[in-house]
């Protein structure tokens, strides 16, 4: 009598682990490093905003505009993830602000165990405002709370204005959009209305700014929108002593 060979299909019933929830429990895993971020960053009086859009939307632009205009009024700093080079940091930190590149190597995304090392190399002491640039993706990085008080994303006018529901989960879970690169309207088939009502859709609580980084039109808004939440942080943590 021959050997009987095992059916490949049948090999691995014994002795292995059933993987159909792995997604799941990364996941778990990244929301765990996220709570103890958000609280280092409770515990420290720093508002952490996580700035999210497709890539070339503007993001590293208005946070070299955002430096410029805010940092003789608070201390802020920006963590920057892309899959390789240095090259936003170093154009933020032309500005005169800390800034730190996170090197993906080929990932899609920022994880909270990602930004929990970075963090580790930075200068906290003092900091009001920390903001972490994400990879440019409108993706995979919604899946991942990296510890933030808010998510904004930028949706470009040049992307359409037809995005959000393509892309619903990363409107679904942000605060306030921002219209970016709105010096560029007249010239291109954007409807503002369009897209609020698209995002509005998807997340009916989603605030809207419309905002360009070259004109600096919507900057005052977006900067005074920015001081705001980071007194109301400061006054909550007062009121809990
Ligand atoms: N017309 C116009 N161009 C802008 C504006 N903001 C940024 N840009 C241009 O858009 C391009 C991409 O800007 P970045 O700030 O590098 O975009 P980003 O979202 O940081 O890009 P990634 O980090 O690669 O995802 C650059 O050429 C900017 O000069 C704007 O408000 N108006
Ligand atoms: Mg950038």
């Amino acid at each position: 009598m021959g050997i009987v060979k095992t059916q490949k299909s049948a090999r691995n019933i014994r002795g292995t682990v059933a993987c159909d929830n792995t997604t799941m429990h990364l996941l778990q895993a990244n929301d765990f490093v996220a709570d103890a971020i958000r609280k280092d960053m409770q515990q420290r009086n720093i508002l952490l905003v996580n700035i999210t859009s497709s890539a070339g939307s503007g993001k590293t632009t208005l946070m070299q505009e955002t430096a410029r205009r805010l940092q003789h009024k608070l201390k802020m700093a920006v963590l920057v993830g892309d899959l390789e080079t240095e090259r936003d940091a170093e154009r933020i930190r032309e500005t005169g602000i800390q800034a730190l590149q996170i090197v993906t190597g080929g990932i899609c995304h920022l994880e909270a165990q990602m930004v929990w090392q970075a963090l580790q190399g930075m200068s906290l002491d003092g900091l009001d405002l920390l903001f972490v640039e994400n990879v440019g993706n409108l993706v995979c990085p919604a899946a991942y709370d990296l510890g933030e008080d808010y998510r904004v994303t930028l949706i470009s006018t040049t992307e359409g204005d037809d995005k959000p529901k393509k892309y619903p989960r990363m409107f679904l879970t942000s605060e306030l959009m921002l219209v970016s690169k709105a010096d560029l309207l007249p010239y291109l088939p954007f409807k503002v209305p369009a897209v609020v009502q698209d995002a509005r859709e998807v997340n009916p609580e989603i605030e809207v700014l419309t905002i360009s980084s070259i004109s600096g039109e919507g900057i005052d808004a977006w900067c005074d929108w920015l001081l705001a939440r980071v007194a109301e942080k400061k006054a909550a943590l007062t009121a809990m002593g």
